[in-house]
């Protein structure tokens, strides 16, 4: 597969996103961070704020937060709150974001989260959105339209910056602009084989709430007309014959990969599997709606918003619909159900996904694990079954 140039520049664009922040809040912006995509960041930007993600998706943080936290929760939840109480001064190499932001906008989604929150807000200012978790409820647009109304008015206080009407359908228009760049990419995975392989796409996927907007909308630009290159010389070379082999097409599902976190992925794709999907929130759950720009914008983001098939929604048929909407789509051969350890919700929501699954005469392996290399075996051997299974 072709080695992408612009994924070398979003790779290095660390360093310069890091000191373009310290800039920023030098010059008087406030940083906000964030764990998850309820919550809406055109509010963010429309009040002047800049963002930034603090999952963590990185093994040496865990330790530190086991010192707080109990050993049986989710990776993700320890590995942020490791990064965030380390903050680089416990011999620890973290990530130095971690102790930029001036706001936590947290959100109510699993319990490991919501509790995790409450001990953050002793070390940085938390803010938290509840959310109504029956979604298709009809008292529960009204309730998360009152919440975002709340985080909107924490904004304003907290940047001194009133978020008027204009710069939300501003900024709404913008990020819709950054989704559509990403279908644009996704399309282009429909193909067999698909140009591009999965572990790259996850790169940008994972530096999506990192870097500024611009600079996404940048590299996706970037990596897009080379994918699209690629392409068009392979449709130069298919005049003369050409022997491609298929390579299983696997769509992953299930819990985020936040960035440093590409274990399961490295495996599937080692083993001659091709990952042309991710319905996941590093996937499809965090551009595939777009957010109506014809609408009061607040309504709007909230409608939007609220309809994210996260596992902690109950019920939560919309991503079993979901599910089946993206096999049909990108023609896939098998689906690996992906796990965090003690991430409940979508550890039993692999059931129902299983059932939708089979009725299609889709296979599926569940794989459950942690940020450690200790399964990294294991996992080979049944990732290796299962791919010679759908050869
Ligand atoms: S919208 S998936 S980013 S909550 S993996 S911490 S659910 S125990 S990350 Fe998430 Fe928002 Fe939902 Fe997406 Fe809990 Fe599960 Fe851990 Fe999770």
């Amino acid at each position: 597969m072709k080695r992408f140039r612009s994924l070398d520049y979003i790779k290095n664009s660390y360093n310069a996103r890091i000191s373009q922040i310290a800039e920023e809040k030098k010059a008087g912006t406030k940083i906000v961070g964030t764990f998850c995509l309820f919550v809406p960041d055109e509010i963010i930007f429309a009040a002047g704020a800049d963002r930034i993600i603090l999952c963590g998706g990185k093994n040496d943080t865990i330790s530190i937060a086991e010192e707080y936290l109990p050993r049986n929760i989710c990776p993700l939840v320890k590995s942020s709150f490791g990064s965030i109480i380390n903050n680089g001064c416990s011999g620890v190499k973290s990530c130095s974001h971690f102790g930029m932001v001036d706001l936590v906008v947290a959100e109510n989604t699993c319990d490991s989260k919501k509790k995790m929150y409450e001990l953050l807000e002793d070390y940085v200012p938390t803010c938290v959105i509840d959310l109504p978790q029956r979604p298709d409820s009809p008292e529960a647009l009204n309730y998360f339209l009152a919440e975002l109304h709340k985080f909107r008015d924490a904004m304003e206080q907290l940047t001194g910056s009133k978020v008027t009407v204009d710069q939300l359908k501003k900024e709404i228009k913008s990020l819709n602009e950054t989704r559509k760049l990403f279908h644009r990419l996704y399309d282009l995975r429909k193909m067999d084989p698909p140009p591009i392989n999965g572990l790259d796409v996850l790169k940008i996927l994972q530096k999506q709430y990192f870097l500024s907007p611009g600079e996404l909308k940048k590299s996706l630009h970037m990596l897009i007309c080379e994918v699209e290159q690629v392409n068009a010389d392979r449709e130069l070379v298919a005049r003369e014959p050409v022997n491609r082999e298929h390579r299983p097409r696997i769509m992953v599902s299930g819990c985020p990969m936040a960035g440093g976190n590409t274990k399961v992925p490295e495996i599937i794709e080692s083993k001659g599997g091709v990952i042309v999907a991710e319905e996941s929130c590093t996937g499809t759950r965090s551009f595939w709606d777009l957010v109506d720009e014809g609408k009061d914008p607040m309504l709007a983001l909230a409608e939007r918003y609220i309809k994210i098939p996260c596992s902690c929604m109950s019920p939560n048929d919309r991503r079993i619909d979901t599910i089946l909407e993206l096999a049909r789509e990108f023609n896939i051969d098998g689906v690996v159900y992906y796990t965090l350890q003690f991430c409940h919700g979508y550890n039993i929501e692999k059931y129902k996904v299983q059932q939708a699954l089979k009725k299609e005469g889709i296979p599926l392996l569940a794989i459950e694990t942690d940020y450690g290399d200790s399964d990294v075996e294991q996992i080979g051997l049944r990732v290796d079954a299962f791919m010679e299974m759908l050869s």
